[in-house]
């Protein structure tokens, strides 16, 4: 690699905090969202991943269910949810739930991402149902479900608290908990973009909890609509904070927002540029968080690409039948087959190493797939 180069003056000092491990302050993280050495911030990123994860770059064999979009929610920021009456709307049953989680199922799966509406009638125990229902189909499949927003949601309904919601989801057979849903968390943007989720700190407190159960969870920032700089630190910062009390955070995602079919559909969508600097921003600042995800679905294919090379370790998975983008007018593919994601991370220069949703590696055999524990 070559050595360290600027041509913004300022980012000297900064250069020798991040070689020298020491954590980065507020104002540092704000200089990386400004600064025009897009190059230089993106070196730095690149040297903090390859000391974590030389060139292993992870991906995972995994299909997305979405039970129902019906949504009580009217967040401006979403192109999914619908009313329950409204054109399109749909609620699966549970059977439907478990054929769309047996389409196109082979033992290569090891992860199902659930994730849906906060549906205004169905009851907790559906849910319970719907997991262990899984579960019982599908032993081997990490069930990967529900975000802090639906864990609250569904607490509230059942009039249960957040750690009994918790705990009997875990019991029925949830094994971790996707990172959406957490967006801005500063009150002046999620009053524009998500005003009916709940807060910022009671996503953080659900995410405490559930990582003191001993349930892992990814976390989420929606970034490209209303926000500013200062709002992206004050989230990452947040993030960072509980990761130091918990531990329990595996990835971190940054998602750009698409505008398409949401009623912010005026906002001019993310470029490259900004996402590669998200990318790179949250490597240097998430100094405590494992992986940093480049979401191909997203951020396109192509740009996941190149991330791979300014601090993201992550790409997802095979993912199968992405909804919530592709409302939102997403135009990349709705699945990607594993050889293709091997040869995006090959060509990129690193290592593909396919994953269960526990970072732990999968080794496969013409007949048979294992998983390293
Ligand atoms: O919470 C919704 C975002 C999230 C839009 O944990 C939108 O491994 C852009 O969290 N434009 C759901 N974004 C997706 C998510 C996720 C994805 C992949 C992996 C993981 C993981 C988590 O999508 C929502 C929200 O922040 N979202 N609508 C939109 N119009």
């Amino acid at each position: 690699m070559h050595a360290f180069q600027t041509d913004d003056s300022r980012l000297h000092t900064f250069a020798y905090k991040v070689l020298a491990r020491e954590r980065l302050t507020a104002s540092d993280a704000l200089l990386l969202y400004r600064t025009g050495d897009i190059l230089a911030v993106g070196w730095l990123a690149n040297h903090v991943r390859e000391s974590m994860h030389g060139d292993k770059t992870y991906f995972n064999v995994n299909r997305h269910i979405n039970p129902t979009n019906v949504c009580v929610a009217a967040c401006r920021l979403c192109a999914f949810g619908r009313k329950k009456d409204a054109p399109g709307a749909y609620t699966m049953a549970l059977e439907e739930a478990f054929e769309t989680a047996a389409s196109g199922y082979s033992d290569v799966v090891t992860e199902f991402h659930i994730v849906g509406g906060l549906h205004p009638d169905l009851p907790f125990q559906y849910f319970l149902d719907l997991i262990a229902g899984l579960k019982e189909r599908f032993p081997q499949v990490h069930l990967k479900a529900f975000t802090m927003v639906e864990i609250a949601y569904l607490a509230r309904r059942a009039k249960l608290s957040t750690e009994d919601t918790l705990r009997q989801l875990k019991a029925a057979g949830v094994d971790s908990l996707p990172g959406g849903g957490a967006e801005i968390f500063a009150d002046r943007v999620r009053h524009i973009i998500c005003d009916h989720k709940i807060d910022g700190d009671q996503w953080l407190e659900t995410a405490r909890l559930a990582h003191q159960m001993g349930l892992k969870s990814n976390a989420t920032m929606l970034y490209g609509h209303v926000e500013n700089d200062e709002d992206r630190v004050d989230h990452l910062m947040k993030l960072r904070n509980l990761q130091d009390e918990t531990g329990g955070f595996q990835t971190f995602i940054p998602l750009a927002f698409h505008p398409d079919n949401t009623p912010l559909q005026h906002l001019p969508k993310t470029t490259g540029m900004t996402d590669i600097r998200q990318i790179a921003v949250s490597r240097l600042v998430l100094d405590n968080f494992p992986h940093i995800k480049a979401y191909w679905q997203m951020m396109t294919a192509k740009i996941a690409q190149i991330a791979l090379r300014f601090g993201a370790d992550d790409i997802d998975g095979t993912v199968i039948e992405e909804k919530i983008y592709h409302d939102a007018g997403a135009t990349t593919p709705q699945g990607m087959r594993r050889e293709e994601l091997i040869r995006l991370i090959g060509e990129a220069g690193r290592e593909p190493i396919e994953r269960d949703t526990l970072y732990r590696p999968v080794t496969r055999t013409e007949t048979s797939v294992t998983v390293a524990v």
